[in-house]
């Protein structure tokens, strides 16, 4: 067996190449929050991939973390410069508050990147709100989040690892301002093919923001692919090179390189395997009634791309095709509400409970309901639990940069078992083509593929499920944090 990364061989890896440096990482969602619970203060940490790879290197070799405060008790936890050490037992890094108004949250967050650049950065029935404060605004706050930056660098050999599509505009100000320092930024969902990217105002900006770094990745081949086509046809005074990948702009190279995200396949492994796990599927199984029931789960981030009115209605297929699975098959769908303050996710919430209802009355009888909705958030263990008692997953995205809970039901299958539809349009699809893949537009087949899985011999799952946790184990969070600061010391 190849050897694999981990936490040990990263901080390992990244002390022995970035020490020299400050490591400074920069997003909009900070890794500890702070809140009132009555007169007491909780500290909360992020959970998600991106804590998970980065919190270890910057642990290991210390720097700073800038991010938006958004708890309510984050200004009466920092220092006059806005600083704090974390993780709060052990205070290995620093993470610097960066404070935004009610006003600039709402043009910036909810309005130019949440209701701009993710529908325009996703092939989906939303379509862009391309609205001039909401740029502006947008632009202040990348602005304020340079002045951040650039106040730790002063005269320092840095890097700067910059997360997301709230941040365009960021490599550039930083470049411009501090042209020795190493930059690269991650971009955690699609890029759009090149067309679909010309009705954006502010095209150019937007780009030419992004060129300020020297490595720029995304999850996939394609996505840099799109990526280069974009900035070929849109920049004028563009040099792109398609075989190496980079694009130089007035003398300034930029890399574009895939680096699919992942998860910590090991830990997932080992939680699948805990005593609290199973004892959670024991009570799922008890008070959901599944003992004798095939069970199908699905967890999303509430959010119209991933495809859940579709695929409730290619469960209702199902069941009108196939009566003889009526009492036989229970699917589990917990969605974790997001982005509450945009009316397209309010209707998508009440869209979804209507369809599930009206499924349940149709199909259901006695205590028999097909569906069962779970409104997030749920706890880690719940989700683990639901992984493992599951002889499918459904994930059909209507498009979607990778998805993490493709990878995660994979890594939680110790036993080898489980199907997973996944859908073409998925990032991780690139990767785990031994998964039914399924087009989640095409309601017949998706409720086709449901019975196929059902119906999976043995021995084809195993086969199926073996292959994709080889291939997750080895392309593990770790190993794309590793990738990303090997290929960054390559420029450097
Ligand atoms: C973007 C891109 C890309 C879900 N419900 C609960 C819960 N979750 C966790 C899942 C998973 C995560 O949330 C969602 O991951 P996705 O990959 O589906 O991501 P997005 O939020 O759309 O994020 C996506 C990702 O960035 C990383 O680059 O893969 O393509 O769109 O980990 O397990 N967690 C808890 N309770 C819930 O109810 N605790």
């Amino acid at each position: 067996m190849k050897p694999v990364w981990d936490r040990e061989s990263l901080c390992q890896f990244a002390k022995a190449k970035l020490s020299d440096y400050l490591f400074i990482i920069v997003s909009n969602r900070e890794p500890y929050i702070h809140s009132y619970q009555g007169n007491e203060i909780k500290c909360e940490a992020a959970v998600g991939g991106v804590t998970t790879a980065l919190e270890p290197v910057l642990s290991a070799i210390g720097g700073i973390w800038v991010a938006h405060g958004s708890g309510d008790a984050d200004k009466v936890t920092v220092d006059s410069q806005n600083k704090l050490m974390v993780p709060p037992e052990e205070s290995r890094y620093t993470l610097k508050r960066v404070w935004l108004s009610d006003r600039e949250v709402n043009d910036y967050y909810y309005g130019f990147s949440n209701q701009a650049l993710w529908p325009l950065c996703h092939a989906v029935d939303i379509k862009p709100l391309f609205d001039g404060t909401q740029w502006d605004t947008y632009r202040k706050v990348n602005e304020i989040f340079a002045q951040s930056v650039l106040e730790e660098i002063k005269h320092r050999k840095a890097l700067v690892f910059v997360q997301d599509y709230h941040l365009a505009l960021l490599p550039r100000l930083i470049k411009r301002a501090s042209p020795e320092t190493a930059i690269v930024q991650f971009w955690h969902i699609p890029w759009p093919r090149q067309k679909a990217f010309q009705i954006c105002p502010w095209r150019e900006e937007i780009l030419n923001g992004l060129l300020g770094n020297d490595l720029l990745g995304f999850h996939t081949v394609r996505h840099c692919r799109n990526f280069l086509t974009t900035v070929n046809r849109t920049i004028a005074e563009s040099k792109v090179n398609y075989e190496k990948a980079e694009v130089t702009v007035a003398g300034k190279k930029t890399e574009i390189r895939p680096f699919p995200i992942s998860i910590d396949f090991e830990q997932l492994s080992k939680e699948a395997q805990s005593v609290e796990v199973k004892e959670e599927i024991e009570r799922l199984r008890k008070e959901l009634n599944l003992s004798d029931k095939f069970v199908g789960v699905s967890i999303d981030r509430l959010d119209y791309i991933k495809g859940i009115p579709r695929r409730l209605m290619a469960i209702d297929r199902f069941f009108e095709k196939c009566p003889e699975y009526r009492d036989k098959v229970v699917f589990i769908q917990v969605t974790v509400p997001s982005r509450t303050e945009i009316p397209s996710y309010r209707k998508l919430r009440e869209n979804i409970d209507a369809l599930a209802e009206r499924i349940n009355l149709k199909h259901g009888f006695g205590d028999w309901k097909p569906i069962i909705t779970m409104v997030g958030p749920v706890p880690t263990t719940t989700l683990a639990a639901l992984r493992s008692v599951a002889n499918l997953c459904i994930v059909s995205s209507l498009h979607d940069g990778m998805n993490l809970v493709a990878k995660e039901f994979v890594a939680s299958r110790y036993d080898s078992d489980g199907v997973l539809l996944l859908s073409r349009f998925a990032g991780a699809a690139k990767e785990l083509d031994d998964a039914l893949l399924v087009n989640p537009y095409a309601i017949d087949h998706l409720a086709a593929s449901i019975k196929e899985a059902l119906e999976m011999p043995r021995i084809e799952r195993y086969r199926r499920m073996r292959r994709k946790r080889s291939i997750v184990r080895e392309n593990n969070i770790y190993k794309w944090a590793a990738d990303i600061i090997l290929e960054l010391v390559k420029l450097m």
